[in-house]
């Protein structure tokens, strides 16, 4: 596990790089968005899904200066998610990654923007020619990335969530709801690591699979670490949802069993990339950080 942080630390230091140079600088009357573009996506954030694009895409051999960039791009959306989450509109919070929200920061009308200038400039460095040299590899990664992230995908699952406020899901619409929310980002980070490196289908499958395990072990994790740990901890304020009645995997499942299903879910994942052999093993230990994680 030592030597998974040291891989995630320095894959951090390389998505930072690659995310400054892409995104916008300058003066003049529309920096405020560009200030709080960078501002939302530098300098915080584990990094966890274009840490998966990198070690998916090097299983088949892809070049990092590829795979970065399909890594920066998700990392814009993701993002972009969390400043449109914040937004009163939304979840209304003032702290994300231990610091003011975007539109705490600057405004609401700039956190709106930054979040649309993040969400077209992921798209815009996908269709990029330096990400590949190949236009239908280029098309087929902005397919999948707007799929994952769009009403069948992401913004479906914050949909969901806001639509059953009130309601108390069971855990059939939990799971459905956070494989959106959450779940479909992580899938395609995987997903496109082997779509830059046109992996066979049951090499896709194997990663769709391990995906759909970690994604929901991830959101259990996530549920339990709101229940445990503090707002110094977690950069941000925590248990909201039980204040709010909604329902979470640990309010349905309790703790031991949430803790179970997600030890569970880790071993299937790892079990999924079995398909790899020994190439598999950074992946399978993302899938233990996942659960180990404290933040
Ligand atoms: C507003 C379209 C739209 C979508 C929002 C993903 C999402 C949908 C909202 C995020 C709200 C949230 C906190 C969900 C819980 C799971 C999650 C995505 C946590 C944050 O991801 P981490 O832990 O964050 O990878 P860092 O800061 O490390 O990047």
């Amino acid at each position: 596990m030592t030597d998974l942080k040291a891989l995630m630390t320095e894959a951090a230091e390389k998505v930072e790089e690659t995310l400054d140079k892409l995104l916008p600088t300058g003066e003049g009357r529309e920096a405020r968005v560009f200030e709080a573009m960078r501002y939302s996506s530098l300098d915080g954030g584990k990094r966890l899904r274009p840490f998966l694009v990198l070690h998916a895409a090097n299983l088949f051999g892809v070049s990092e200066a590829s795979s970065l960039r399909a890594g920066a791009a998700v990392e814009m959306i993701h993002c972009y998610s969390l400043v449109h989450d914040d937004l009163p509109a939304m979840d209304d919070d003032d702290m994300r990654r231990g610091r003011p929200t975007c539109h705490k920061k600057f405004d609401e009308a700039t956190a709106i923007l930054a979040g649309d200038g993040l969400l077209t400039m992921a798209f815009e460095v996908l269709s990029h020619e330096d990400t590949h040299g190949d236009p239908a590899v280029r098309a087929n990664l902005c397919l999948a990335l707007a799929r994952a992230a769009g009403a069948h995908g992401m913004v479906g699952g914050q949909m969901f969530d806001l639509a059953a406020e009130n309601e108390q899901l069971g855990i059939g619409e939990i799971t459905h709801l956070q494989r959106l929310k959450t779940g479909a980002l992580i899938d395609v980070s995987c997903q496109m690591g082997a779509i830059l490196g046109r992996a066979s289908e049951p090499a896709r499958q194997a990663l769709h699979h391990y995906a759909h395990d970690i994604g929901l072990a991830f959101q259990i994790q996530d549920d339990l670490l709101d229940h445990e740990s503090t707002a110094e901890e977690l950069g941000k304020a925590t248990q909201k949802d039980a204040a709010a009645g909604k329902a979470t995997f640990v309010s349905i499942l309790g703790l031991e069993q949430a803790k179970a299903q997600a030890a569970a879910l880790v071993h299937q994942a790892i079990a999924h990339l079995s398909y790899f052999d020994d190439r598999g093993t950074v992946l399978a230990n993302v899938a233990r950080f996942i659960v180990d994680r404290r933040n």
